[in-house]
């Protein structure tokens, strides 16, 4: 009996969820009015990306094909990044058209809270136990969708950044070590930045937004609002 109720429920979790990722997929990219026509195609170049391949080193370049067919659409000067404020930064850009965040384009919505990874040998789908190396199907695909995000970014930048934690700013986040070494001006003129605080006991002067200065192309001018939750 115990031996039924390790192996049952571990061969659940390895068994493939190919069908079950189709559907999600296939809904979620229907939310896009402009580009539903396209969904099986944008699934197909997707599922090329990572099936037959193991999670471990898996390589960015593999998403090469799907930004290329799928480029930007959104208005390049409404780019809001942002890092540790995730739901907040949500909340914030629903009710308003002047901002949009990577998960407001058609393939970071689609990809949002979702996880997958194919496996050597087989054309399937999986959904448990692909983070376990640090570069895998979603980490890949967040470096790629992030830094092609960056790359299309003009004008008047945004991020909203956290300042309940250690490091509003942090190096080695996603927005630190892929975005905002790709903004360049002219292309970009001025990233400003929306401190999040819950009592207003955290300010622009905050050592972490030095940093973000000193990596930010000089040219770039940098500003600061901080802002009560
Ligand atoms: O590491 P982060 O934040 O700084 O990444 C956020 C930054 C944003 O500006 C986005 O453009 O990078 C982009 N991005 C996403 O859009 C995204 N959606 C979901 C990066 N990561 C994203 N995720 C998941 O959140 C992903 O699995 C990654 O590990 C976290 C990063 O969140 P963070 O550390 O708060």
């Amino acid at each position: 009996i115990v031996a039924i109720l390790i192996v049952v429920p571990l061969a659940v979790l390895l068994s493939p969820r190919t069908a079950q990722f189709r559907a999600t997929f296939r809904k979620k990219c229907q939310a896009f009015p402009e580009t539903s026509q396209r969904c099986e195609d944008i699934l197909r170049t997707f599922e090329e990306a990572y099936f037959g391949k193991d999670s471990c080193n898996f390589p960015e370049e593999a998403y090469h094909q799907l930004f290329v067919k799928n480029p930007f659409i959104h208005s390049c000067y409404k780019t809001m990044f942002w890092s540790g404020t995730k739901d907040l930064v949500h909340q914030f850009t629903e009710k308003r058209d002047n901002f949009i965040t990577l998960e407001g384009t058609l393939l970071g919505h689609i990809m949002n809270d979702l996880t997958w990874c194919g496996r050597k040998g087989t054309q399937e789908t999986f959904i448990y136990f692909c983070e376990e190396c640090k570069m895998n199907p979603v980490s890949a695909f967040w470096v790629r969708a992030s830094a092609e995000f960056a790359n299309y970014s003009c004008g008047h930048a945004s991020v909203m950044l956290n300042g309940e934690i250690s490091k509003p700013f942090d190096p080695t986040s996603y927005f630190g070590s892929i975005e905002v070494r790709k903004l360049m001006y002219p292309r970009v003129q001025s990233l400003t930045v929306i401190l999040v605080t819950k009592n207003n006991n955290v300010d622009c002067s905050h050592e972490s937004l030095q940093v973000l200065r000193n990596i930010l192309d000089p040219e770039i001018s940098l500003y600061c609002h901080s802002v009560k939750e």
